[in-house]
């Protein structure tokens, strides 16, 4: 990592990549959820990779570009006003700095709780900005998103044929769920073009998912990476008519890491805006998180602790974006 003398670019991280950014990669798993075989694809992606592209989602692309639109709008008000809904408690308005602990990003983002009977004052004041039926954009979105993770989450358990179905998804289907949902906003940095080639900046620095399943939606901006099991970065192509999903720490422990929780990050573009829109499933606040007896073949196989989604939440709060938090929780 290199830090910049350029004034603008002082507080953020440069990162080399060997390949452009823009370099495609064929290889991210792609389920077609209408495939009659999807849910052995998903049991395989969730392996390999802890990540995957949905296609054939049924989810209406309206509500998609709705809440794109409303974003938008939001992100363009004058700088004051979006400081009004800041500065994020983890809840609000946010720019540049995430989480409680020193990390930044190129990045300017809204953080909500998913819970409508959770809405902080801070969120109110966010919709308050907003001219446009943003509130209402924001929580259909919502719903078609626990729709659709409570189906992926249910087509997993069938494809590990483990019962009941609802083995992973009655956690995110359960009224105190402690879910969440981020739109994020990486504006274009032009200031990139006097770097060495090569060089690109971070939007969103290298971490895993706390959760059990994050459900993501972008334009057609690409700059999302995943890191292989090898090490290696590669980078998403972007595609604004499907999701992305990812694998979180909660459900790598409850698979007895059989799933692994995606390692991710997110690079910022020249000239291009990224927008995308995250729906992050977790469980109740106190909710214990185990490997499922089901996948633990014998005691010494089991490679967590128990702990509760609470204990877990509070301790990544502590953490910087990049530290593996799962450590602790091994047995
Ligand atoms: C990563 C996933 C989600 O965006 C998030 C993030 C949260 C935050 O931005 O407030 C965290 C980060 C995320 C993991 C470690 C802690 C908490 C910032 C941070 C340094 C909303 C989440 O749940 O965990």
């Amino acid at each position: 990592m290199v830090v910049l003398s350029q004034p603008a670019l002082e507080h953020f991280s440069i990162i080399e990549t060997y390949q452009p950014s823009s370099c495609l990669y064929s290889g991210i798993p792609v389920v077609d959820m209408r495939h009659p075989e999807a849910k052995f694809h998903v049991v395989e992606a969730c392996e390999k990779y802890g990540f995957f592209k949905l296609i054939n989602h049924d989810v209406p692309l309206e509500f998609m570009a709705n809440l794109e639109a409303e974003a938008v709008n939001f992100f363009n008000l004058p700088q004051s006003e979006k400081d009004k809904a800041g500065p994020p408690d983890p809840y609000g308005y946010g720019s540049k700095s995430i989480g409680p602990n020193g990390d930044v990003g190129w990045i300017e983002y809204l953080l909500l709780n998913s819970n409508p009977q959770i809405t902080s004052q801070k969120t109110l004041a966010i919709f308050k900005q907003s001219p446009h039926d943003f509130r209402s954009a924001v929580e259909k979105y919502i719903t078609e998103m626990k729709k659709l993770a409570y189906e992926v989450l249910e087509l997993m358990a069938d494809g590990l044929r483990i019962e009941p179905r609802n083995i992973f998804s009655r956690f995110i289907r359960d009224e105190k769920s402690d879910s969440c949902f981020r739109l994020n906003h990486y504006p274009p940095c032009p200031e990139l073009q006097t770097l060495k080639k090569g060089s690109n900046l971070i939007g969103f620095g290298e971490h895993t998912d706390p959760q059990i399943l994050s459900v993501l939606r972008s334009n057609n901006t690409s700059g999302l990476e995943i890191c292989l099991r090898d090490g290696t970065w590669v980078s998403v192509p972007a595609d604004h008519s499907s999701f992305f999903l990812n694998v979180g720490d909660a459900l790598q422990v409850m698979t007895n890491g059989r799933f692994q929780s995606v390692k991710h990050r997110v690079l910022a573009d020249r000239v291009k805006s990224r927008i995308s829109m995250i729906y992050f499933g977790g469980p109740p606040l106190n909710e214990k998180i185990a490997p499922l007896p089901c996948l633990v073949s014998k005691e010494e196989d089991c490679l967590y602790k128990e702990f509760t989604w609470c204990e877990y939440k509070c301790s990544a709060y502590k953490s910087k974006l990049a530290d593996y938090r799962l450590g602790q929780f091994e047995k």
